[in-house]
């Protein structure tokens, strides 16, 4: 048996009820597994045993107040998963959903995604299954206060940075940066995406959506296409998809589809970003407020958006959102590019399916990855005292989603698979980490 698949096998003994975990650690050791066979020094090594098992796993209580006077409880966590290439680095999430299979999913990919983005950070995640959702201000603050009395014992500026993701933005960096600076009396950039006038980076709000487009773009420029006057569809309504729609229209693309967990809404004319921002920024309201304001658009309850014809499919909202069926509709109605703007949004199986019918498939660890690396601008700047113009920060994000589409289309090209960017992002990001890992020991 393979060393890769012995690893694999004894992953899913060791943690057979983690089926997110399982399928991230699946795809990725599977991709790699060629690669690792022919570098027997990777075994030697014991560098996948020891890549799978977080270095540390911190899971605690989490009581704080409702508006009513009620003590409620949550359960809060943070994987510290690699730190050889740099501090733990990746977001927190605050959703239902949340238990310790999703952080360990989302914190095992990070540590891929971080290093393909050539900065010094490692791999992190954390968050709770609290639900912001219909919180008051006041409650979101009780909540991020606690939740941060027991964090702030396991982070620090060179130890664990965390950010954002789902259910965590701007009101709840604030709150949990204040906590942190009244605990340890310290101000420091322990967190990123902070408010631009405490120490946050223009142009982080925008990162991850701006450098999606910007690595769709560059694959399709290296097939002799451009996103312009392209068709897209984009699922979810939250940072990243707004800002992902943002860039695709200035870049002469027509954005005709959006959604959030209730249904979607299909605009012939082009979705109205600032009718968008208005209902999901400034309001916290639900996508389907838009046809109020827009009376050509269409509201369907439900997640059939991946039924809508498009050209370019863009993933944003959550894991597992677009399965094999999705995929078959897609491609049946013509699609040529799918990037993933969420983390493991595709099925396995829909995965494959795209490859197989040649689809420009960009995996989120190398999509996505625009939002962490301009996390890691802002932590030069603070380290540094100075803040960069939006102009600066974009520009840098540019080259660094340029250079992380040639890297992956190399290391797609060295394995014998070019234009697999599935396979060419877990080398290309395993095997930095793989070689970090056997410089430093144990
Ligand atoms: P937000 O909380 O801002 O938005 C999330 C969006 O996804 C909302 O529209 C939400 O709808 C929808 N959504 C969430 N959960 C579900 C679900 N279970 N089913 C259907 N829809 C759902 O989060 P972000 O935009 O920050 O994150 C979106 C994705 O991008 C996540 O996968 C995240 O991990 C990934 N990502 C985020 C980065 C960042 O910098 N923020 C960086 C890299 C990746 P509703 O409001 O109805 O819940
Ligand atoms: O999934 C991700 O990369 C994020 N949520 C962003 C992490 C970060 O540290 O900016």
């Amino acid at each position: 048996m393979s060393y890769t698949k012995r690893i694999l096998i004894e992953t899913y003994e060791k943690n057979s009820w983690q089926k997110e975990f399982i399928q991230a650690a699946t795809e990725i050791l599977t991709s790699i597994a060629d690669f690792v066979d022919n570098n027997p020094i990777y075994e030697r090594e014991s560098v996948l045993e020891r890549l799978v098992e977080p270095e540390r796993q911190i899971v605690f209580r989490v009581p704080w107040v409702d508006d009513s006077g009620k003590i409620q409880v949550n359960r809060g966590y943070r994987v510290q998963y690699s730190s050889v290439i740099g501090p733990y680095k990746g977001g927190l999430r605050f959703h239902p959903s949340v238990n310790l299979s999703v952080i360990k999913f989302l914190g095992f990919e990070q540590i891929f995604k971080n290093s393909l983005t050539g900065q010094s950070i490692g791999g992190g995640k954390g968050g709770s299954d609290f639900d912001p959702k219909g919180k008051s201000d006041r409650e979101v603050m009780s909540f991020c206060n606690s939740f941060m009395t027991e964090l702030s014992f396991h982070i620090g500026a060179h130890t664990d940075v965390p950010a954002g993701d789902i259910g965590v933005g701007a009101r709840e960096i604030g709150f949990l940066f204040g906590q942190y600076r009244r605990m340890k009396r310290q101000f420091d950039g322990v967190l990123t995406g902070k408010g631009i006038g405490y120490g946050g980076s223009l142009g982080r709000k925008e990162a991850t959506g701006f450098g999606l487009i910007y690595l769709v773009e560059e694959m399709l420029k290296s097939h002799k296409n451009s996103i312009a006057d392209k068709t897209v569809i984009i699922s979810g309504s939250g940072n990243v998809a707004i800002y992902a729609t943002q860039k695709a229209i200035e870049l002469g693309a027509k954005v005709v589809a959006l959604s959030d967990s209730n249904g979607f809404i299909y605009d012939r004319d082009g979705v109205d970003l600032a009718v968008i921002k208005e209902i999901k920024e400034v309001r916290r309201g639900r996508i389907n407020e838009y046809i109020k304001y827009k009376k050509n658009a269409v509201y369907t309850e439900g997640r059939g958006i991946w039924g809508v014809k498009c050209d370019v499919a863009l993933p944003c909202a959550t894991q597992n959102e677009l399965d094999v069926n999705d995929a078959k509709l897609l491609v049946k109605n013509g699609v040529i590019a799918v990037g993933e703007g969420a983390n493991m949004p595709s099925t396995l199986d829909a995965t494959d399916y795209f490859i197989k019918n040649k689809i420009l498939f960009a995996p989120g660890k190398a999509a996505n990855a625009g939002g962490v690396a301009t996390s890691a601008l802002e932590m030069a700047q603070n380290a540094s005292m100075t803040n960069w113009s939006f102009d600066r920060v974009d520009a840098k994000l540019k080259t660094i989603m340029q250079n992380i589409y040639a890297n992956i289309a190399q290391a797609a090209i060295e394995a014998g698979k070019p234009d697999n960017y599935v396979v060419g992002s877990n080398i290309a990001g395993f095997k930095r980490v793989a070689d970090a890992m056997i410089a430093q020991g144990i």
